[in-house]
């Protein structure tokens, strides 16, 4: 079969005096750390709409980049040409992992039964290829946005009939996901939210979406689906108010319908931003409620306020993305999916690898900075000092909720006014953080 991407050989690590711009600075895929292989640590996935489909069109203009790959697009011949290039494409970068919408494999039909032929028979293809390879799917999901028909969501449709519809892609995705390997399942509210509060009912939508989830379970363990599902939460866009705002909502969520033995969170860095969070600020309340599970790694632009999905260039924010990632653990069934598209600008095929080697260099940095951090170990010294006042006597008792407001209020009278707690030391540790950084 003919190659697709001629020009590009496979991409290799060249170290970081290297000055070829088709090479790894960073990202050395065998190389230890901690323990594990880079490659391990990191599960670099490939977001199949972006990478594959997204051809740079915006609200101001048509696209600039020519995703045909040598096929009509809109047809299954182009279906199965994405196919080729995907797995040509992730071979040549050396990524394991890629993560799909049921309409980014194959062109959208009205009529349920003949999408999941062609899901079926593209499905095959890539099963094929993923035989060949050894590239397996990280997580799938149902793009239940884009037809008309999700104008008002779709667990939160008021149409009991597009909920219906709904159903069965999300049954369909499953299939797919436990057909291809695929290790975790994605609900990304999508258009679950409302823009009017005088034309919803909030309480019965929220209750629908549960709903939905909860069949996804049944059905999904059914069939043999032994991965993690997730909520990836986003704060806004495409409506005014999403019901999977951030961490901290989508955790509520989760527990207030009684998920949390089957779900956990997909971060994505842009939509923390966007939340008016640090990205590390949502890896941290994901772990500490027990769902920290995958990440959506691209990066946004503060002085846009969309989800502008760049390939990650800042090492600050990598860094400590992956001190969170450390610090929970690791990925288990989850991963680094690049949930990122090239600017309109960057239209060649030249650009696609330049946008995964960026973002896995950065996140490769990330990696080995993190790690370097948490050896230094001033960081961890510092906040275990800080809160060491709740290792004994009263502290303790606060904690173990072995005291009361009155023993307290005898203990404040007895003491007087207290002393300022100890500094916070904030630009002290940021300064340990410039010199791992840059030596
Ligand atoms: C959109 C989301 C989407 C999900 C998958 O903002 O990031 O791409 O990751 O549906
Ligand atoms: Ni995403
Ligand atoms: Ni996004």
């Amino acid at each position: 079969m003919a190659e697709i991407f001629k020009e590009i050989p496979e991409i290799k690590y060249e170290g970081s005096v290297g000055t070829n711009p088709l090479s790894f600075k960073y990202y050395d895929a065998n190389k230890l750390v901690s323990g594990k292989t880079m490659k391990e640590h990191l599960r670099v996935a490939m977001a199949w709409w972006h990478n594959l489909c997204a051809d740079g069109k915006d609200m101001f203009g048509e696209g600039t980049a020519n995703k045909s790959f040598g096929a009509e697009p809109g047809t299954m011949a182009h279906a199965h040409r994405k196919v080729d290039a995907a797995f040509e494409f992730m071979s040549k970068l050396g990524i394991e992992l890629y993560c799909f919408h049921d309409l980014d494999l194959v062109p959208e039909a009205d009529d349920i039964k003949e999408m999941n032929k062609r899901l079926d028979e593209v499905s095959d293809h890539i099963l094929e290829k993923s035989k060949e390879t050894g590239i397996k799917l990280l997580w799938g999901t149902a793009n239940l946005t884009r037809n008309p028909r999700y104008m008002n969501g779709a667990g939160s449709s008021n149409s009991p009939e597009v909920f219906c519809f709904a159903a069965a892609q999300v049954k369909k995705g499953l299939e797919l996901t436990v057909k291809l390997g695929g290790t975790g399942y994605t609900f990304w509210g999508g258009r679950e939210g409302y823009d009017l509060l005088l034309n919803t009912n909030v309480k019965l939508e929220l209750d629908n979406i549960a709903a939905l989830m909860r069949m996804a379970v049944d059905y999904g363990r059914s069939i043999g689906f032994n991965g993690d599902f997730y909520i990836e939460p986003k704060p806004k866009e495409p409506t005014k108010h999403q019901y999977d705002f951030d961490a901290a909502t989508a955790a509520g969520f989760i527990k207030e319908y009684g998920l949390e033995k089957d779900f956990k969170l997909n971060i994505e860095a842009n939509h923390a931003t966007l939340a008016g969070h640090t990205f590390q600020h949502d890896l941290r309340i994901a772990a500490i409620n027990g769902f920290f599970g995958s990440v959506d790694a691209n990066q946004g632009d503060s002085l846009l306020g969309w989800d502008t999905d760049e390939f990650p260039f800042n090492v600050y924010e990598t860094t400590l993305c992956m001190y969170e990632v450390l610090k929970a653990g690791g990925f288990t069934n989850g991963g680094l999916n690049f949930d990122a598209k090239n600017r309109r600008a960057s239209y060649t095929y030249e650009d696609m690898f330049k946008g995964f080697i960026l973002g896995m260099d950065s996140f490769a940095l990330g990696l080995l900075k993190a790690d370097a951090l948490i050896a230094d170990g001033r960081i961890d010294d510092f906040v275990k000092e800080r809160y060491a006042g709740y290792d004994s006597g009263i502290g303790a008792n606060i904690r173990n909720r072995t005291t009361s407001l009155t023993e307290l209020a005898e203990i404040a009278e007895k003491l007087g006014a207290p002393k300022l707690p100890s500094s916070g030391n904030q630009e002290g540790l940021e300064s340990i953080m410039n010199q791992v950084l840059f030596g």
